[in-house]
């Protein structure tokens, strides 16, 4: 189930609520929400594209979901974490190093947060990141493909969830641990020594500004509480970055009852500039490691997966100015930045106010070591120090806060299921309008940028109930799009989506499709099993394995039939796709395989793995219609009991 602890917690919290008196917040007026020319303002006509591209996490389908916006129509669902059959991602011969991992092929993730790369604090296209929460991992998928590029393993970490958090010219995607975890003696350690030996990791991932490429530059080890979300500082605030934290309490079993026992958490401020001062002086400790690293190659087309052995390490205890925490009430779950870096937001799940921190108040509290104590040898800044104000009676369950161009934040409150507008430098509220329902993060388009496109604000909810047809058991998760352009926020439209949108980030369209790729060049594939023309397709033998060097073009396969394949070779078809050309893939599947079709864009070179497990006679096609005689394009491969003189057709 989706964020099954947070919504039991937060369902308690709401009973408690009505208790207490206190469900006097919700909505009224439901139906005004809607605006009455909604119709015009979403509606895309046939022919014409979208304003802005919207991209979803998937949760647990592990995937991004791509739409346009206004109008919510899906576009693609690319696959990151997860395999996809549809493809061949994941099950390709070249796409399976992507899902490699220090436990071994890993198949499916939950992911959470994508975020697309930054220059100078703004959305650039060139990239976007998603983390995987379960088994932890960081994914570089390329914009002007729609293709997962990279996936880099963290060691040291438990539950990757504040992740993956960008600074503003992604110098560093940034992840921290959800689940602290022992890492003295091998990690292992007793459960019920938690508060002793279990510590948290906050990884800095750098990023390399041409290629993307990432590598994990350092890690903090901090300490064991569970870091939650996160935001890199930005304008004034650049060099830092902020986690929420809940269970400061430390415990260590029933954390619904047992890590809501403070009246505050925290918010831990790290300056990473000075930790990168540190790790120059030699402060780093290099840490035995083991975690994958998987490179996919644009001109080979091929993925490989290296094993990374060594990790740096910084403990923050050694570390003075580096690390702070300033107490949020209660069990924060969303930290966010508005658009000036001034203002840090917190929203305390269980809390009554909003509090909105100072960044200069910050750093002048650390200058007066305003600090009521520490927290495992980290200074706490006292809360009235660092705070600039509280927005008060906001709502219920306060979770995520996304900003506008205009001075105002939009919080996402779940328990109460609204969006409500505050103005940042007032703290006054401006406006609440209710989504339908129980709102989790919630997306202006750059809404995490220093210039927001502060025109739509997208309702990201966790149930839907009697909005949409039943679809059994599970129903739909969904998107609200709200205008925000005028003082009062106005409900355009609902679309349902393809997996759980815990968060998504949206941008203008043509900073998506100026980097555009349209098709592969032939002459750049380095793949090792390329065809470049029919002339060379061939059929070799090598012990067990077969290869076929196939080509596809429309509308045929070069070579279309194999004889001479036993039962139990390992056939391997590696089929390039001929076409120079926009939108002809070409699909390639046969009887009985195992895994899934492939689909070969064109010049590209991709391989399906097969064997047989018995005799016959076994009929290949092409699964993509790609032309008036798509259904022409077949072949057959025969299979006996014993290896023959391998026999190909090439159309003569
Ligand atoms: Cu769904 Cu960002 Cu994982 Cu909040 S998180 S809702
Ligand atoms: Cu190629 Cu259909």
């Amino acid at each position: 189930m989706k964020t099954i602890s947070l919504k039991t917690a937060l369902l308690a919290v709401a009973g408690l609520a009505v208790a207490l008196g206190l469900s006097s917040c919700k909505p009224k007026k439901v139906d005004s929400a809607i605006a009455g020319n909604a119709a015009e303002k979403v509606y895309v006509a046939p022919g014409k594209k979208d304003e802005l591209y919207l991209f979803t996490s998937g949760g647990f389908s592990g995937q991004i979901g791509v739409y346009g916006l206004p109008s919510g129509r899906l576009l693609r669902e690319i696959p990151v974490f997860s395999q996809k059959a549809e493809s061949g991602y994941g099950y390709s011969e070249e796409t399976k190093p992507m899902l490699n991992t220090s436990h071994g092929y890993v198949p499916w993730d939950d992911s959470h947060h994508p975020q697309l790369s930054k220059t100078d604090g703004n959305a650039d296209g060139r990239w976007i990141f998603i983390n995987a929460n379960n088994t932890p991992r960081i994914a570089r998928t390329s914009l002007s493909t729609f293709r997962t590029e990279e996936i880099i393993e963290l060691p040291n970490c438990g539950g990757n969830h504040a992740s993956p958090f960008l600074t503003q010219n992604t110098e560093y995607v940034v992840g921290a641990s959800r689940f602290s975890l022992p890492y003295d003696k091998d990690g292992d350690a007793s459960i019920a020594e938690y508060k002793d030996k279990f510590k948290g990791t906050i990884s800095f991932i750098k990023v390399d500004s041409n290629t993307g490429n990432m590598h994990i530059n350092f890690q903090l080890l901090v300490p064991g509480v569970d870091y939650d979300l996160s935001r890199a500082g930005k304008a004034v605030s650049h060099g830092w970055c902020f986690f929420s934290c809940y269970n400061t309490e430390k415990a260590y079993t029933l954390l619904e009852v047992n890590a809501s026992q403070r009246d505050k958490d925290f918010i831990l401020a790290v300056n990473w500039k000075k930790a990168e001062e540190y790790l120059a002086q030699g402060k780093g400790q290099k840490w035995p490691a083991n975690y994958a690293h998987n490179v996919y190659d644009e001109n080979t087309h091929t993925a490989t997966s290296v094993i990374e052995k060594e990790v740096t390490v910084m403990d923050v205890k050694d570390m003075p100015g580096v690390c702070y925490y300033i107490p949020c009430p209660k069990s924060p779950h969303g930290c966010d930045v508005d658009p000036t870096g001034e203002y840090i937001c917190a929203s305390g799940k269980l809390a009554a106010v909003i509090p909105v921190y100072s960044f200069s108040k910050i750093q002048k509290a650390i200058e007066a070591k305003a600090f009521e104590g520490d927290f495992d040898g980290v200074p706490v800044i006292k809360y009235e120090a660092a705070l600039d104000g509280e927005v008060e009676k906001p709502g219920l369950g306060p979770l995520h806060t996304e900003f506008d161009d205009k001075g105002n934040a939009y919080t996402s409150f779940f328990v109460s299921s609204e969006i409500v507008k505050w103005e940042v430098k007032t703290k006054k509220i401006l406006d609440r309008v209710p989504t339908y329902y129980s709102i989790g993060h919630l997306c202006v388009p750059m809404g995490d940028c220093i210039k927001p496109y502060g025109k739509y604000v997208i309702a990201l909810n966790k149930i839907t109930k009697d909005r949409y047809l039943e679809t059994g058991p599970e129903l739909a998760q969904s998107c609200q799009v709200y205008d925000i352009s005028g003082d009062k926020m106005q409900l355009l439209l609902d679309f349902p989506t393809i997996g759980e949108p815990h968060y998504a980030q949206a941008c203008p369209a043509y900073i998506i499709t100026k980097n555009e790729v349209k098709f592969y060049k032939l002459d750049n594939n380095k793949s090792k099993y390329v065809t470049k023309n029919e002339k060379e397709a061939k059929v070799v033998r090598d012990g067990n394995d077969v290869h076929v060097y196939a080509t596809a073009i429309r509308s045929h396969f070069t070579p279309d039939n194999i004889e001479g394949v036993k039962v139990g070779d390992n056939v391997y078809f590696h089929v390039t796709n001929l076409e120079q050309d926009w939108d002809v893939p070409h699909g390639f599947a046969i009887k009985g395989a195992n895994n899934a079709e492939l689909l070969i864009m064109p010049g590209e070179t991709q391989t399906l793995k097969w064997i047989p497990e018995r005799t016959g006679v076994f009929p290949m096609y092409c699964t993509d219609f790609c032309s008036a005689l798509h259904q022409e394009m077949q072949g057959y491969v025969r299979v006996g009991a014993t290896a023959s003189p391998l026999k190909f057709n090439t159309g003569e």
